[in-house]
C-alpha cells in the first residue's frame, strides 16, 4: 500500500512565532514557513519508477528545487524512499506528481501528510469533540469479574452505574462500558452473558446523564442491543476484524466506532507478538478496519483509530508507537490510545501492580499530549489524568513568549 510517513515536521507554529519577533507581516511569515519549514516523509509502498519519472539527473539544478530523494537499499521493499526537503520542494514535487496518472498517487499521499484537511469534529449526545482543542477523556467502566486492574469491584449494575457518574464528575467527556475482559489471557463470554453485564449498566447511566457512552465490544449481537438501549459509539479492540456484521450494526444505528488495532486475541495476543514495522502494520490494519467501515456506510468523521496498546506488543513495540503516534496522524482520523494501568507501566516502574500504575498513568498521558499524539485518552483515573491533562495541553498550546513574541 502506497503510503507517506511523516517522520518529522518543523513545526509552522514554532516557526510562525519567531518570525512574528522578526516584525514580519503576517503575509511574509505565511510565505517564509512555506520557504523555510523543513521535512522528512518515508514513502513506503510506492514505485521503483518514481524516480526516474520524477527526478532530473543529478547536478542539475532542476534536482536541488526538489526534496532530496533517498532511496532505500533493500531488495525486498523497492519502493521505500526518504524524502527531505523545504515545504517549498514538496509543493514542486507535489505539482509535478500530479501531471500524470502514474506518479498522481504520489501527490495524494504527500498532500495528506503535509496538508492533513482539518478533522471534522464529533458530536455524540448533543456534546462537541473538537479534535485538536484538548485532549479528551474517555472512563473506563469495567464490568467484567477478571478485568486486570479493576475487574471484580462492581458487585452489581448500580455500584457500576454510580462508579460511572463519579467519572463523569470527575470531568469524562465519554464513558466506556466494558462486559468481556481483554486482559492478556482472558477468554471469551457468551453474548447473554456479555449482554447480562453491560445492558443494565448503560441503561442506568443514560437514565442520569447525558455523557456519551461507549461500549467495548466485539461481537454484532451485543452492539446491535447497546445500541438500542443508548450507546452512542462501539469500541471495538479487533478495529472490525473480527465480526464482518459489526460495521453493519453501527452503521445501521448512525453510532460512532474506534476501531483498534490488536495482533491476535486476548487468549493468545502477548505470547510472541513480532512485527517487521510495527507502526507501518498497525497502519495497514487500522485501514483495513476503516475500510470496512466506510465500506458499511460509517461517515469518516464517526471513526476514530487506535493503536492498541499492549494488545500483542511488546514493551519496546507499545513505546516505539507512543513515540510514533505522529505517523498515525496520516489515517486523518482522530485517536484514542489507552495506556491506564497497563502492564508496560508496571515493567517500566520496577514491577508495579496495576493499582500503583497511576504516577506511570500520567506520565504516559502527559507524554502524549505534550507530543500532541492523542485526542482521547482512555483512563481509569479521571480526575488524575484531567488535571496532568491540564498542565500538558497548556504547554503544547503556549505561545506568549513576551511583547517581542506578539504577547
Ligand atoms: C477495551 N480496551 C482496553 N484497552 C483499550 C485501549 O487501549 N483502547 C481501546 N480503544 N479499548 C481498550
Amino acid at each position: 500500500m502506497l503510503r507517506a510517513r511523516l517522520i518529522s515536521r518543523d513545526r509552522p507554529e514554532d516557526l510562525s512565532l519567531v518570525l512574528r519577533r522578526l516584525n514580519l507581516s503576517a503575509r511574509n511569515r505565511e510565505h517564509l514557513t512555506r520557504e523555510l519549514g523543513y521535512a522528512h516523509v518515508l514513502i513506503t509502498g510506492g514505485r521503483p519508477s518514481y524516480e526516474e519519472e520524477l527526478v532530473p539527473p543529478y547536478g542539475s539544478k532542476e534536482r536541488e528545487k526538489l526534496p532530496t530523494w533517498t532511496p532505500g537499499g533493500h531488495l525486498d521493499h523497492p519502493g521505500e524512499v526518504l524524502l527531505s526537503g523545504s515545504r517549498q520542494q514538496f509543493d514542486r514535487l507535489i505539482s509535478l506528481a500530479r501531471k500524470s496518472p502514474r506518479t498522481d498517487g504520489l501527490a495524494r499521499v504527500l498532500e495528506e501528510v503535509l496538508s492533513p484537511a482539518p478533522m471534522p469534529a464529533l458530536t455524540l449526545s448533543g456534546r462537541r469533540f473538537e479534535w485538536g482543542t484538548r485532549t479528551y477523556l474517555m472512563g473506563v467502566v469495567n464490568v467484567t469479574p477478571d478485568s486486570f486492574s479493576d475487574g471484580g469491584r462492581f458487585p452489581d449494575a448500580s455500584s457500576a452505574v454510580e462508579h460511572a457518574l463519579k467519572l463523569v464528575d470527575a470531568g469524562a467527556d465519554i464513558l466506556d462500558v466494558g462486559g468481556e475482559s481483554t486482559r492478556p489471557g482472558s477468554l471469551p463470554v457468551s453474548v447473554d452473558e456479555e449482554l447480562s453485564r453491560i445492558l443494565q449498566v448503560v441503561e442506568g447511566i443514560k437514565r442520569r446523564s447525558t455523557v456519551p457512552i461507549s461500549v467495548d465490544t466485539m461481537k454484532a449481537a451485543v452492539a446491535k442491543e447497546a445500541l438500542k438501549a443508548g450507546a452512542h459509539l462501539i469500541n471495538d479492540v479487533t478495529g472490525f476484524h473480527s465480526d464482518p456484521a459489526l460495521a453493519g450494526v453501527v452503521a445501521a444505528a448512525g453510532a460512532a466506532c474506534c476501531l483498534m488495532h490488536t495482533q491476535g486475541m486476548p487468549k493468545t495476543m502477548q505470547q510472541a507478538p513480532q512485527y517487521a514495522d510495527v507502526v507501518g502494520e498497525v497502519m495497514d490494519y487500522l485501514e483495513e478496519g476503516m475500510f470496512q467501515a466506510t465500506e458499511a456506510g460509517i461517515p469518516r468523521e464517526r471513526i476514530l483509530v487506535d493503536p492498541g496498546i499492549g494488545f500483542g506488543k511488546t514493551l519496546e513495540h507499545n513505546l516505539f508507537l507512543l513515540r510514533r503516534l505522529e505517523e498515525l496522524r496520516g489515517l486523518g482520523q482522530p485517536l484514542l490510545v489507552g495506556t491506564s494501568r497497563k502492564s508496560f507501566l508496571g515493567k517500566l516502574t520496577g514491577g508495579k501492580g496495576p493499582q500503583e500504575r497511576l504516577a506511570a498513568t500520567l506520565g504516559s498521558v502527559a507524554a502524549m499530549a505534550v507530543l500532541g499524539g492523542a485526542d482521547v485518552v482512555r483512563v481509569h483515573d479521571v480526575a488524575e489524568a484531567r488535571d496532568a491533562l491540564a498542565v500538558a495541553d497548556a504547554i503544547r498550546g503556549a505561545r506568549g513568549g513576551g511583547d517581542l513574541y506578539g504577547g
